[in-house]
């Protein structure tokens, strides 16, 4: 069987809402069966890596066995599989897509990272301020794309900025972001409205 799919999941990853974000928007959601799966750097998950030996979510798997990963992979496939639009073919609008996704998925590693670090007993200063200048330089540089985001089609690059700016919010929520972005606050608040956006905002537990 090809057409079950079951989805390592959290309702805390921001990798994974990329892919829910993609399932809704091509209207697949209510193939995944959802697999919750915890997946921690300093302790890998034995259940989840049978499927993935990175033991990483999300990771996807097929009924015939196919296991897919990165979120970028199991969203482009998701993509093809719905019909989506999310995966521009060619052109300019290709490029912009996957450009913007490399940004919010790096955007997001630096998050987690820094996190990671402000979690330990005695979190790596220069560390700390390198993420810090990476953040407010990235916000501001995303602040001068808003209105280029806002007239470009919604797509994985669109997804992968807003999750980014959701995780902003989930873990950084003391941060202040819209302060320093508020053109691209504005660009998170219409395209929250989604129902993609609405159906998986994170949450902790
Ligand atoms: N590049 C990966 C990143 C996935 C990732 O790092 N997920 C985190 C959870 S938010 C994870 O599985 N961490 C466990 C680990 O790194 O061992 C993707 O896009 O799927």
């Amino acid at each position: 069987m090809t057409d079950t799919l079951t989805l390592h999941w959290s309702p805390r990853s921001p990798y994974v809402r990329k892919v829910m974000v993609c399932a809704h928007e091509v209207g697949l959601v209510d193939r995944i069966e959802k697999v919750r799966s915890v997946a921690a750097m300093l302790k890998p998950n034995a259940a989840l890596m049978k499927n993935n030996t990175l033991s990483k979510i999300p990771t996807l798997v097929r009924g015939d066995g196919l296991v897919l990963f990165d979120s970028v992979v199991i969203c482009e496939y998701l993509n093809d599989l719905g019909g989506g639009s999310l995966f521009p073919a060619s052109g300019d609008a290709k490029w912009h897509a996957l450009r913007w996704h490399a940004y919010g998925d790096g955007f997001l590693d630096a998050l987690i990272l820094w996190r990671n670090e402000r979690e330990r007993e005695q979190p790596l200063a220069p560390l700390m301020d390198a993420f810090a200048l990476k953040a407010e330089a990235t916000l501001a540089r995303l602040d001068e794309e808003a209105a280029a985001l806002d007239q470009a089609p919604f797509s994985i690059g669109s997804v992968a900025i807003a999750c980014a700016l959701g995780y902003m919010d989930f873990r950084f929520a003391d941060y202040g972001w819209r302060e320093r972005a508020p053109r691209l606050a504005r660009w998170h608040a219409a395209v929250s409205q989604r129902p993609s956006m609405q159906a998986t905002l994170p949450v902790d537990g």
